[in-house]
């Protein structure tokens, strides 16, 4: 019933045989799913967010609503639609319904802008953009007048809320209609992010069957059932949350998902308490928030069962005060949006909890420890990791010059991250050779940054490197060779911020030098510009 969408890389045949042999893929897709938890758990409550609560029976119908509204629309089968939304109901009421279309969702985050959202719409050839009207301060109508301005192809604006001059999302939930026949499970379901290192994001194409695959290896490890109640305090658009096992986890299992609309204790602990949470995750830096706070509310997170860290390295230390401070399980969570997802067992022995990163989801998840000339370290070594398996990608949307490079001839992807392996199978992660800063669970690609800061006429050169830092784990500094007098640092971050780049890409550090170290084959060194920062440590802009 399907073609694949042009530019996505997919399995070879041998190999997508093989995982539905092995019951990993079972030809079920997002919007079967949902269909199927309306009649096994009808009355129970699917989704809690700000008012409003929704059965899975609830859910479905209003998704079978949107579908009809967006169809009547004209979007169809393997139209591309941005969607930018905060932590609400509608961001679950509207992928679900492009899900039944077959329309696929491309996952923004709420913190991008101009630069990323008009890349998004343009790369695509989106034909709709779905924002909420204002949140947290920002007004997201003046984002979209922007950039439809600038992509033909955009036919839609859609916004929860306050419309303005665009369509309001409440106007398309209609009488459900007969609609075309859905996607098939092995068809793209939708795009994520790519936290990436190139001057550009990355679009993962992921499918039915490889995501719900991923959905219920999670569920098990993660001992998720229809009791559960998981609450997603982290933006909803992103993986973790998303899927590990998060919301999609928490539907594939029948169980509750809280929105938390920010992830302030303030806001987190008395949801937690009022809602009976057992599972939520988070970032590192989040995790210390929390600890700080539970000092003296700890009562309300008496309900709270696991605890999953993860997107950045958590160190040893807050690992191991995890358990004695909130009173929970700690899981370590490593996972990437291309697919593969380690999670410490909540069984393994306390010791492997607090000092390493887990273990993959799947027996099929093939795991490389590699050198420089991609040859097999010995066991225990540390070298980059490489990785395929029947939820990984095969290859980024339209980008085949890129895919050469981050995948191997024979399917394994290049994580850039330097790991090692236990005794037991589990991953430490050691370091990272992709050219890319971890702000506390936000991926800034260095080269994107570089980009912008070249714009600049005063910028005759740039190098975005990663500083050490005690809350986030790491920020970033640009360092910038000036063509002539250097601005001053805020001269060049209000530029950033002008051009549209959202604010966690922002440098947290401008510093101007005359010439860059080079390597032994005249790349800029980076490694030579972080020691540069840790030896002689100036003050912030
Ligand atoms: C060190 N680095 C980590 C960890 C991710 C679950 C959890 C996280 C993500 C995610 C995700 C790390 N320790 N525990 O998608 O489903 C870094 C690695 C990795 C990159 C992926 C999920 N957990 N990382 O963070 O696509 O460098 O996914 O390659 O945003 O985050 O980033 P992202």
């Amino acid at each position: 019933t399907s073609t694949t969408l042009p530019g996505c890389p997919t399995w070879p045949e041998d190999y997508a045989a093989r995982y539905r042999a092995a019951g990993y893929w079972r030809g079920e897709t997002f919007g079967q799913l949902l269909h199927e938890r309306a009649r096994s758990h009808g009355e129970r409550t699917a989704l809690v967010a700000g008012e409003r609560r929704l059965t899975y029976a609830a859910l479905d119908a209003r998704v079978s609503q949107l579908a009809a509204g967006f169809h009547a629309l004209g979007i169809q089968a393997k139209d591309r639609v941005v969607v930018q939304l905060p932590n609400v109901a509608e961001f679950f009421e509207v992928i679900f319904a492009l899900f039944r279309l077959g329309a696929l969702p491309v996952f923004a985050l709420p913190a991008h802008r101009a630069s990323e959202i008009g890349y998004f719409c343009a790369f695509t050839e989106a034909v709709a953009y779905v924002i909420a009207d204002k949140q947290a301060g920002f007004d997201y109508r003046a984002l979209a007048e922007q950039v439809r301005a600038n992509c033909p192809t955009l036919k839609h604006v859609i916004v929860a809320g306050d419309a303005g001059a665009f369509t309001p999302l409440s106007s398309l939930f209609a009488a459900p209609t007969e609609l075309p026949p859905g996607p098939a499970p092995s068809d793209v379901a939708f795009f994520q992010l790519s936290g990436g290192s190139t001057g550009v994001p990355k679009l993962i194409p992921r499918t039915h069957d490889d995501y719900i695959y991923s959905l219920r290896g999670s569920v098990d490890i993660c001992q998720v059932d229809e009791d559960s109640v998981y609450l997603c305090a982290l933006p909803a658009a992103h993986n973790f949350p998303l899927s590990s096992p998060g919301v999609l986890g928490t539907f594939y299992a029948g169980g509750t998902a809280v929105l938390a609309p920010n992830p302030s204790p303030d806001t987190v602990f008395p949801l937690i308490e009022r809602e009976r949470v057992t599972l939520t995750a988070v970032v590192p830096p989040l995790a210390m928030v929390w600890m700080d706070a539970a000092k003296a509310r700890r009562h309300q997170l008496a309900s709270l069962k696991v605890l999953q860290v993860g997107g950045a390295r958590l160190s040893d230390e807050a690992a191991r005060r995890v358990k004695p401070t909130l009173g929970c399980t700690l899981q370590q969570v490593f996972g990437m949006a291309e697919g593969l997802v380690n999670y410490t067992r909540l069984d393994d022995p306390e010791d492997l909890i607090v000092s390493t990163q887990g273990r993959p989801i799947s027996p099929d998840d093939e795991i490389r420890v590699v050198d420089e000339d991609g040859e097999d370290v010995a066991p225990g070594e540390t070298g980059q990791l490489l990785t395929r398996g029947p939820y990984t990608i095969r290859g980024y949307y339209k980008a085949e010059a890129h895919n050469a490079k981050s995948f191997t001839v024979d399917g394994f992807y290049h994580t850039g991250d330097v790991v090692r392996l236990t005794p037991q199978g589990n991953l430490v992660v050691e370091g990272r050779a992709k050219d890319q800063i971890n702000r506390g669970g936000d991926k800034v690609a260095a080269e994107e940054v570089e980009n912008h800061l070249l714009a600049h006429p005063d910028v005759h050169d740039a190098a975005v490197v990663a500083v050490p830092d005690a809350f986030l784990g790491e920020r970033t500094c640009a360092f910038v060779i000036a063509r002539g007098t250097p601005p001053a640092p805020k001269v060049l971050t209000a530029f950033l911020r002008q051009r549209g780049l959202a604010a966690f890409k922002i440098p947290d550090r401008v510093e101007f030098v005359e010439t860059f170290p080079k390597t032994g084959v005249g790349k800029v060194s980076k490694k030579a510009l972080r020691d540069v920062l840790a030896n002689a440590p100036s003050s912030p802009p």
